[in-house]
């Protein structure tokens, strides 16, 4: 039996997969309210696919409990926050899951972790906890590292889809772990060690924070002289290896606008670009707003409540809002003493910022000026209700909108 530990955004379709694909799996979460709500049958975050995998797993005989398993097969998939002061990994959860791990195991137990954590994290942490118990890394116990690759919108697919690392100590071990993985995933599967593992994983996502750093630059030097950044992009990509990403109001996210931290947290004198591009990232809800205050004097709207806020997911057609740019944007107003603008994301079901309003008709009400954060489905399909305002567009999806 797999114990899945943790059943946030990665482990709940992880547990999933696996149960649908014949594993036989129990899902474990320390938080009563989240195993409550999947035992009656519901899953707890919206997911393209996920509903439907939800029901073939449990007709597989998935099952959810706030206990550890006794077994020899765990993958943990709990959260890595990091410390806002210090940029360093807080690797609290993961070694609360590991010493809980090593109090219900069976000898010779696979122990795989799936949280992404900063090179040298399982060395500093993991393996001295393994050390001062009564198991042996090794020959009672194996350590693996086995990064996520999904990206939130697509997890399902990509789950099956993206190829995956295994970091093993022992190759055989690794083998093992990646004939589990097998059963679901139909690409590349690469075992080599626990480092290279760590660090691949941390910089898959810098490399693309850095990129969007990037095309976030190219947009101010563009907005500065007045030239169409979209236009230019769209040119240079054509270039064989050239492939520019999109500029954005800000980089939101549990994943790349956190796990360059990491990286700037370790090795602070060599990660020059790395934290360049983070402050890049970092500053666009800032220049959304000063671009903001400029529309707002060009078309003489004095007035802060007929400006409306539209997405306050970090991206669109997902229900996270994590790190989000506008939730970033508005954290910048308070800071300023004011209080956020209203806001209204219909991916987002309950109200968690001030002037958040759950209907688009009443967000609509009333408005001169929208701003687009987030490019939802939903507003393409609904932008026709726009054609009466002023559109600021940080998403270049709604035709003659002022763009970033
Ligand atoms: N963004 C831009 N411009 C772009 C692309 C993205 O501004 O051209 C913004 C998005 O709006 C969002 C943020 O970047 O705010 C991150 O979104 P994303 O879709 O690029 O990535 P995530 O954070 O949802 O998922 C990433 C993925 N990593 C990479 O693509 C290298 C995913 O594969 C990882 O599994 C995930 O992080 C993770 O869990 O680490």
């Amino acid at each position: 039996m797999i114990n899945v530990i943790g059943l946030g955004y990665i482990g709940l379709p992880t547990a999933l997969m696996l149960a649908a694909s014949g594993n036989n799996v129990v899902g474990t979460d320390v938080n009563k309210g989240l195993v409550k709500t999947l035992n009656e049958g519901k899953t707890t975050f919206e997911e393209e696919g996920l509903d439907e995998l939800f029901q073939e797993a449990l007709s597989k005989g998935i099952k959810f409990s706030n206990d550890y398993q006794v077994t020899d097969k765990y993958i943990i998939t709990v959260p890595t926050p990091y410390d806002k002061d210090n940029k360093k990994i807080d690797p609290v959860y993961v070694i609360k899951a590991v010493q809980t791990v090593l109090e219900n195991c069976l000898e010779n137990t696979l122990l795989i972790i799936e949280s992404t954590v900063s090179p040298g994290t399982i060395d500093k942490y993991i393996r001295p906890l393994i050390e001062e118990s009564k198991f042996t890394i090794g020959e009672t116990i194996h350590l693996i590292h086995a990064p996520e690759r999904i990206l939130p919108g697509n997890m399902i697919h990509e789950l099956r889809y993206n190829s995956r690392t295994i970091g093993a100590d022992n190759l055989d071990k690794g083998q093992m772990v990646k004939e589990i993985y097998q059963t679901f995933c139909e690409a590349d599967i690469a075992v080599t060690d626990i480092k290279t593992a760590e660090m691949s994983k941390v910089i898959e996502n810098t490399f693309r924070d850095i990129n969007i750093a990037f095309a976030n630059e190219l947009a101010k030097i563009c907005d500065f002289d007045d030239m169409d950044v979209y236009e230019i992009i769209k040119v240079a990509n054509m270039h064989p290896r050239v492939n520019i990403l999109n500029p954005g109001p800000g980089v939101g996210g549990h994943c790349i606008s956190v796990d360059p931290w990491f990286l700037v947290g370790d090795y602070p004198e060599l990660t020059n670009i790395i934290t360049t591009a983070r402050h890049i990232n970092d500053s666009m809800p800032d220049y959304v707003l000063k671009k903001v205050a400029q529309i707002m004097k060009e078309k003489n709207i004095s007035d802060f409540s007929k400006v409306g806020v539209y997405g306050l997911t970090y991206k669109p057609n997902v229900d996270d809002t994590r790190e989000s740019p506008t939730l970033q944007m508005f954290e910048s107003m308070e800071r300023h003493l004011s209080k956020p603008l209203k806001s209204y994301d219909p991916m987002v079901k309950n109200k968690i910022v001030e002037n958040q309003v759950m209907d688009f008709n009443e967000f609509m009400d009333g408005l001169e000026l929208v701003i687009i954060m987030v490019g939802h489905k939903h507003i393409i399909e609904n932008s026709d209700r726009l054609d009466s305002v002023v559109v600021y567009d940080t998403q270049n999806i709604i035709p003659e909108a002022i763009t970033l």
